[in-house]
C-alpha cells in the first residue's frame, strides 16, 4: 500500500497540501515501483495533530480520489468521518482505512452501505493526546481483542468478513515498547485470522532505533516492513514503495512459504 498524504503538515514531510497533478504523479510512480494499492489521506494524524474540518478533508482528498478512479489499483480512502467516507466510496474509493477503528458513529454504516474492503486500525485516544502518556497491561491482547471486536461489529452489520482487515496501529498511543511489543507479537494478531495490515514507514520508533531523522528512516522502514511480513502481515503501508518491493521480492523467493 502506497501512501498519498494530500495534507500540508503530515509527520512524515511527504504531504502535497492539495496538489492533485502532484499526488497523480505520485501515483503513477507508486504503481510503477510496485504499489498494489494508493492509500489516500486528508488529514494528517501525527501525534499532536488536531481534527480538520470535513469540508476542507474533502476538498484534499475528493478531486484524486476521483482522478484515481480509472487508475488500474485499488483506491483506499484514510479517513475516521463517515461523511469523508461516503463521498470517497462514491468518487471511486474501493476501501476505507479507518485509523479511529469505525469508532465514530456512522462509520460502521457507511461502510456496510458499499461493497468496500475495511482496514480497522487501533489507536489509543486519539491524535491530539494520543502520546501524552499511553498506558497497557497487555498491548498484544488489548489491541487484538479490540480489532475483533470492532470487526465483529462490522460483521453483525453485515460487512462479509473476506471485506476486512485489521492493523495495530504503530505509533497510535503506544511507546516503543508497545510498538516492539505488537510487531513481535503480530503473530498473536494475524492468528485472529483476518489479514493484517502494518505500517511503521518513516515512523518515530524507527527514529529512536536508529537515531534518524524521518528523510533518512528508508532503511528503517523496509527492516521494519520484512519484520512484520515475517510475523504475518498481508499488507504493508509504506512511503519508499520501490525499496520495499525489491526487499519483499527477495525475502519471498528466500521464504517462499513465509
Ligand atoms: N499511519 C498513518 C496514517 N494512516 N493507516 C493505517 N491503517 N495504519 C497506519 O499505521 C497509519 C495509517 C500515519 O502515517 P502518515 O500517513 O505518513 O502520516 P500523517 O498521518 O501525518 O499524514
Amino acid at each position: 500500500m502506497g501512501i498519498i498524504n494530500m495534507t500540508p503538515d503530515s509527520f512524515s514531510g511527504d504531504g502535497l497540501a492539495g496538489n492533485v497533478d502532484g499526488a497523480l504523479a505520485q501515483a503513477r510512480r507508486l504503481i510503477d515501483e510496485g504499489a498494489d494499492m494508493l492509500d489516500i489521506g486528508g488529514e494528517s494524524t501525527r501525534p499532536g495533530a488536531a481534527p480538520v474540518p470535513e469540508e476542507d478533508e474533502l476538498d484534499r482528498v475528493l478531486p484524486v480520489v476521483r482522478a484515481l478512479a480509472d487508475f488500474p489499483i485499488p483506491v483506499s480512502i484514510d479517513t475516521w468521518k463517515p461523511k469523508v467516507m461516503r463521498a470517497a466510496l462514491a468518487a471511486g474509493a474501493s476501501v476505507v482505512n479507518d485509523i479511529n477503528g469505525l469508532r465514530e458513529p456512522g462509520a460502521i454504516e457507511a461502510v456496510a452501505a458499499s461493497d468496500c474492503a475495511v482496514c480497522v486500525m487501533h489507536m489509543q485516544g486519539s491524535p491530539l493526546t494520543m502520546q501524552i502518556d499511553p498506558s497497557y497491561r497487555d498491548v498484544v491482547t488489548e489491541v487484538t481483542d479490540f480489532l475483533c471486536r470492532q470487526a465483529g461489529r462490522l460483521e453483525d452489520a453485515g460487512v462479509a468478513r473476506a471485506r476486512i482487515m485489521i492493523d495495530p496501529g504503530f505509533g497510535f498511543g503506544k511507546q516503543l515498547e508497545h510498538n516492539l511489543a505488537l510487531l513481535r507479537g503480530l503473530d498473536h494478531v494475524a492468528s485472529s485470522g483476518y489479514p493484517v495490515l502494518a505500517g511503521l514507514s518513516r515512523k518515530t520508533m524507527l527514529g529512536a532505533l536508529t537515531g534518524r531523522q524521518i528523510g533518512a528512516r528508508s532503511a528503517a522502514g523496509v527492516a521494519a516492513a520484512l519484520a512484520a511480513v515475517a510475523r504475518g502481515a498481508k499488507i504493508v503501508r509504506v512511503h519508499d514503495v520501490a525499496a520495499t518491493v525489491d526487499a519483499l521480492a527477495v525475502w519471498k523467493a528466500a521464504f517462499p512459504s513465509g
